[in-house]
């Protein structure tokens, strides 16, 4: 069986990417369907971020899905950075006016699903074969699998918010598409469990064993994460081996405040820095993970899909409210000058903050000399707050 169904925009992916821009689309009268390969349950599952931006804030807010975040977001001033033993506290919001908000992904991505289930939006899951087409034609479509019907959606525009793996920008043509990578030789060991966290603000460290990073999703669940060698495997990563390594990496003032516990969960995650340009080819648009990773160590990579769609979402709200196409044409433009600082951010505190297998006594002397000056000058901190809080969209 085959059928064909007609949207507005078209959005593959229903990560928090799309699931914003369906939203946000829906509040201006404009109509979606989002199509995802895997089922909601899944989608809401997976363990990701955890720090939001202001900017991330305002947006969840204006889209109308902010109760919850609100009431049970924690609102965080300042985060460690620890070196060697030696702690330095970037004061955010003595130094920028700003703060974070600790609010999971996992939250955000409940909270996007519940205000458009019920609210006649068109979602597909488990789809399979997507295949964008027609990206030139001024009617794009596209095609997949859905409960065994062959589905084409023929749209205005497709969103492509697929994340890293998806099919969105493999449909842009090789040769227009230019890609820059950066692979790290290690990878984050994350952990979630039912737990106080050790300290009331994040803390990152670099031990000579290796990064850690004390993070939280409430004030009794507590998320941490150690550099992991690449090849590790989650069976070699007991609880118990876990706690000793980032009790060590934490230092003993610090550890003595760790209350252990079962993780609920554990995975590993490589390290990338990568991104794509353009990031619109005719009539697809890339968001979100689709078209950037940042390595985690700087908390950017929802925050940076959050701001993509902030922008997607208001220029393709001026084009079917009053014609203008200024802000489609400048999309990939203006996105990618910010991605690409954020890029620079991410990158200049995962160099810093972690334990490098290649590096020589030359480069293990240029981090130290770098924390010193960032934990002796108030510009330097200043430079790390403000990144931090989040740059402005343009
Ligand atoms: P997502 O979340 O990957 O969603 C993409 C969706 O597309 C679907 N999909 C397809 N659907 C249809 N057809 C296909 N062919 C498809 N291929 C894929 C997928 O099933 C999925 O549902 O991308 P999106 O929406 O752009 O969101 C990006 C964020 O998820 C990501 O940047 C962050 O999680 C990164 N990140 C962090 N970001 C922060 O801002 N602050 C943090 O503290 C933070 N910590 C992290 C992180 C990412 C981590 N990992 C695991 C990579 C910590 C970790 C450990
Ligand atoms: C998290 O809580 O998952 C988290 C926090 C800060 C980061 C990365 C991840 O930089």
């Amino acid at each position: 069986m085959s059928k064909t169904h007609k949207t507005q925009v078209c959005i593959i992916g229903a990560g928090p990417s799309g699931l914003l821009l369906a939203q946000t689309l829906a509040n201006a009268g404009i109509d979606s369907i989002v199509l995802d390969r895997k089922d909601r349950a899944y989608i809401e599952g997976r363990v990701r971020a955890g720090v939001l931006e202001q900017g991330s804030v305002d947006a969840l807010i204006d889209a109308g899905v902010s109760s919850r975040l609100q009431a049970e977001g924690i609102p965080h001033g300042g985060f460690d950075l620890a070196f060697g033993g030696v702690r330095h506290r970037i004061d955010l919001e003595g130094l920028t006016g700003k703060s974070v908000t600790v609010y999971g992904q996992t939250e955000v991505t409940k909270d996007l699903f519940d205000a458009r289930f019920g609210q006649g939006q068109s979602f597909f899951f488990n789809v399979e074969d997507v295949r964008p087409s027609d990206l030139k034609e001024s009617k794009p479509k596209v095609h997949f699998q859905h409960e065994g019907c062959s589905i084409t959606v023929e749209c205005d525009y497709i969103a492509g918010c697929d994340g890293f793996h998806g099919v969105s920008r493999q449909a842009i043509p090789a040769d227009v598409i230019n890609t820059f990578e950066r692979v790290y030789p290690f990878g984050w060991l994350g952990i979630l469990v039912e737990r106080p966290p050790v300290n009331h603000e994040l803390i990152y460290a670099n031990h000579e064993r290796g990064f850690a990073l004390a993070s939280m999703r409430s004030a009794t669940r507590s998320r941490y994460y150690i550099q992991c060698k690449l090849e590790d495997d989650l069976i070699d990563w007991s609880d118990d081996r876990f706690w000793g390594e980032l009790a060590e990496r934490l230092g003993p003032e610090t550890a003595a405040c760790l209350q252990t516990g079962p993780s609920f969960e554990k995975s590993i995650a490589p390290l990338r820095s990568f991104v794509t340009e353009p990031m619109r080819y005719g009539n697809l648009f890339l968001a979100g993970d689709a078209a950037h990773i940042v390595p985690p160590t700087g908390a950017k990579g929802l925050n940076l899909a959050i701001a993509d769609i902030r922008l997607l979402s208001r220029a393709l709200i001026e084009h079917y409210n009053s014609g203008n196409d200024s802000h489609l044409d400048t999309y990939s433009h203006t996105v990618l000058k910010r991605v690409w600082k954020v890029e620079r951010f991410s990158w200049q505190l995962s160099n810093l903050m972690h334990q490098f297998p290649h590096h020589t006594p030359f480069e293990k002397h240029m981090q130290r000399a770098e924390f010193d000056y960032i934990a002796s000058s108030e510009a330097a901190s200043t430079a790390i707050a403000e990144n931090y809080v989040g740059l402005p969209l343009e």
